[in-house]
């Protein structure tokens, strides 16, 4: 390179660098589910998304799997700045509280339809809690209906009893426990391992975390329970959203717009595609028996009895506004 271009590039670069006009901000966003889950290619899309709208002066990176920070840390990590925005399932934290439980509540919405109203009816007021903790929720995205996974096939209930249960939340981990199973809570990115040392033989979750870790290498049956529909959300830290120039902003929020979206659409469309791969891999997958399903209504009796306690009025409340929608 001549002395003439080197210092062409040179000036470049520091024009790119120091121009009052450019500034760029760089963000994580660490994310619970695999790279190929739904869930990620829809916030990479977002990222791509916002990375457009503000011609590339908001760069998102999003960091899947768990691989910045353990799936229960993403929350805190946020809260504390570590990371400027996250993802993970909303459940995850009921145990800071119930509200966040609300979708787990079983047999409350099971349709992507009901889960969508359910959504509508409780946002306010997961939002609100989540502000108060200095987070600002910018979409939140369904799995598909959840169902049991197991070594063995089960007629009743009792077919439950010593089983090595993988929880992922408070209610998955009470289930465990009133079947008698030995529970342990497990994150999805952990989950492989777990399934083929043989630490779980049986968990709840969708078609999708089934298929995302391999489920029928060691299990051999799905009962597809529609117990619930879960949501992932997503989510700033108020502050650096509020630091952020107005334009910006509104590029946040409009992609996040879309992302859910098409968050919706991908689940809708791939629920009975994964079911189906789960049969394709040689899976067993049945509804559960007449007897199997009043087991489970049972219990999910008992876990909204639980939900209602903890969340009192205020819960029963964001109920009642769901059936009138
Ligand atoms: N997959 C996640 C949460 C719910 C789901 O369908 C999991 O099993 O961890």
């Amino acid at each position: 390179m001549t002395l003439h271009l080197l210092r062409a590039g040179l000036i470049a670069g520091a024009v790119l660098a120091a121009g009052p006009a450019f500034s760029q901000t760089k963000w994580n966003l660490p994310a619970a589910y695999p790279s190929d889950n739904p869930h990620s290619e829809n916030l990479v899309a977002f990222a791509k998304d916002v990375e457009a709208a503000t011609s590339g002066k908001l760069l998102i990176t999003v960091h899947p799997n768990a691989s910045l920070f353990k799936a229960p840390d993403i929350k805190r990590a946020v809260v504390t700045g570590q990371a400027q925005m996250g993802e993970l399932l909303l459940s995850i934290h009921e145990n800071e509280d119930p509200v966040f439980g609300i979708d787990v509540v079983p047999f409350l919405a099971t349709s992507f339809a009901e889960s969508m109203k359910l959504y509508q009816a409780s946002k306010p007021a997961i939002a609100k809690k989540l502000d108060a903790q200095g987070i600002k929720l910018l979409f939140a995205v369904p799995w598909a209906p959840q169902g049991v996974y197991v070594n063995k096939p089960l007629a009743t209930i009792e077919d439950m009893k010593g089983l090595k249960w993988r929880a992922y939340n408070v209610g998955t981990a009470r289930i465990g426990e009133l079947v008698g199973a030995q529970s342990v809570t497990i994150q999805a990115a952990e989950l492989p391992q777990a399934l083929a040392t043989g630490v779980v033989n049986s968990f709840m979750s969708s078609g999708g975390t089934g298929y995302d870790s391999k489920a029928w290498e060691s299990l051999k049956y799905f009962y597809d329970v529609q117990a619930w529909i879960p949501k992932d959300y997503t989510f700033v830290n108020k502050a650096a959203f509020e630091a952020l120039d107005k334009p910006t902003q509104d590029a946040i929020l409009k992609a996040a717009a879309a992302a859910e979206t098409r968050g919706w659409k991908a689940w809708e469309d791939k629920a009975n595609w994964y079911i189906d791969q789960l049969k394709a891999k040689g899976m067993i997958v049945e509804p559960p028996s007449p007897a199997l399903k009043a087991g489970f209504q049972k219990i999910g009796e008992q876990l909204t009895a639980d939900w209602l306690k903890k969340t009192g009025a205020d819960g029963q409340a964001l109920i009642d506004a769901y059936r009138k929608m």
